[in-house]
């Protein structure tokens, strides 16, 4: 299979995944839009239809609440195909939408997109910005008054059954779930997706949500789960930053941005686990750590966190696996090579770690971490993520954010990386 046709089946997954100004992240296991999807759909677009990549983010945003939080899903039309649907969430917005939220990786997005042509992006970027400005507000005065940004929920770290959220998820009592039907398990190997318990855990927060009508200070407050999440914590850090390039370019006054930047850069110190000598999940209902070494520390990267001993840590957990980075740590007991959040490999994720890795001038490991990325996409094609000792591609395939990785990153060379902005 040559480069060139890898180029077009990815081309035609983001077009084929497209429902008309959003993309689903794939179909039949997930059947609408979701928030951090649609913003890596939007870099891949870029590569060869840059108004449509706008597109994606409008839609994305034009679905913003009025407290400024961006749902994580909006149920664009019913499918009976995906369980929990708008009929569980029940959050009254039009289209509809889930009640939680996402990684904050849409400015991060935006400024790449805006960079591949900046003339053409001039007026798309400058309508979207007070509205992601807006989202990052929400963030960091309705999620990082702990200091660190918080999750309420799993699904919003969009790393959903990482061990990360075991010690907060064994807090909440799942037994008012109630009965339903998951169809996840219909679409893909069962053996890959959370468990039983999961879900009966995810659906009683959710129903936690409905009963306090999605009001977040009261979720926050009295909710079943809050834990602080680094991975969001680096992301939102990074997206704060690069939401300032574009203001600035706007010639609008960032001031408040880089002070919200500034607090987050502040209260770093709180989730460094020295026992682990890493970055780490902190369950703040108990303020305990979850001494678990996960994806979301590596992030620390991309907003320029890192040091030594991360970087001692990045390199034990890579070298214990022969394909990218692993969501989980491969020493740890909990460690599942093809379970979902628990230790297998995201093209997505790895892209976020190599933009990381780049800036903190260590072109060679980015570089590494791409040829594995693209010898995964190049053995098996676009799935949704992959087991990181033997390449055995897992979950649902023709995936919309590993076809726009290939096109953005992975499928790309040294050089051509630049051109495409993924420096
Ligand atoms: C997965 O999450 C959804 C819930 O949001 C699910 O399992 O139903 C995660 O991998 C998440 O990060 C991703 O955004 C979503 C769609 O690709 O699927």
């Amino acid at each position: 299979m040559t480069m060139t046709s890898l180029d077009e089946q990815a081309r035609a997954i983001l077009r084929g995944n497209d429902q008309g100004g959003y993309t689903l992240p794939t179909h039949g296991l997930y059947p609408y839009q979701w928030n951090w999807d649609s913003a890596f759909a939007a870099w891949g677009f870029a590569t060869f239809d840059n108004a449509r990549a706008w597109d994606e983010l409008d839609t994305l945003m034009a679905s913003q609440w009025d407290t400024g939080m961006v749902p994580h899903i909006i149920f664009h039309k019913p499918d009976p195909g995906y369980f929990p649907g708008p009929d569980v969430w029940q959050t009254g917005q039009s289209p509809a939408t889930s009640g939680i939220t996402q990684p904050p990786v849409a400015a991060i997005m935006a400024r790449k997109v805006w960079e591949m042509d900046p003339k053409a992006g001039q007026a798309r970027m400058a309508a979207l910005y007070p509205k992601l400005l807006a989202w990052h507000r929400w963030w960091h005065e309705v999620r990082c008054t702990h200091g660190p940004a918080a999750i309420t929920h799993p699904w919003e770290s969009g790393r959903d059954n990482c061990p990360d959220w075991d010690i907060g998820m064994a807090g909440v009592d799942g037994s008012s779930a109630g009965e339903y039907q998951r169809r996840d398990t219909g679409h893909v190997n069962p053996e890959m997706r959370p468990t039983k318990q999961d879900y009966d855990r995810y659906i009683a927060m959710v129903k936690f949500g409905c009963s306090v009508d999605w009001d977040q200070a009261r979720i926050v407050r009295d909710g079943p789960f809050l834990m602080a999440d680094p991975g969001i914590t680096f992301m939102l850090l990074r997206a704060d930053e690069d939401l300032a390039v574009m203001g600035r370019a706007l010639g609008e006054d960032v001031t408040e941005l880089l002070g919200w930047a500034e607090d987050l850069r502040a209260a770093l110190p709180t989730i460094w686990n020295d026992d682990l000598h890493a970055y780490d999940a902190l369950n703040l209902k108990t303020g305990e750590f979850a001494n678990i070494l996960g994806s979301g520390a590596f992030m620390a990267y991309l907003a320029d966190a890192g040091n030594p001993q991360l970087d001692a840590q990045l390199m034990r957990v890579w070298d214990k696996v022969n394909y990218g980075i692993p969501s989980a740590d491969p020493e740890a007991a909990t460690f599942d090579p093809r379970k979902y959040w628990r230790g297998p490999t995201w093209p997505v994720v790895n892209a976020l770690l190599a933009i990381g890795l780049r800036d903190a001038g260590r072109a060679d490991l980015a570089e590494r971490l791409r040829a594995q990325t693209a010898s995964l996409i190049r053995k098996h094609g676009f799935y949704e993520y992959f087991d990181p000792l033997d390449a055995t591609p897992c979950g649902g395939a023709d995936f919309t954010w590993t076809a726009a990785i290939w096109l953005t990153w992975a499928g790309r060379d040294v050089e051509s990386d630049a051109v495409r902005g993924a420096a």
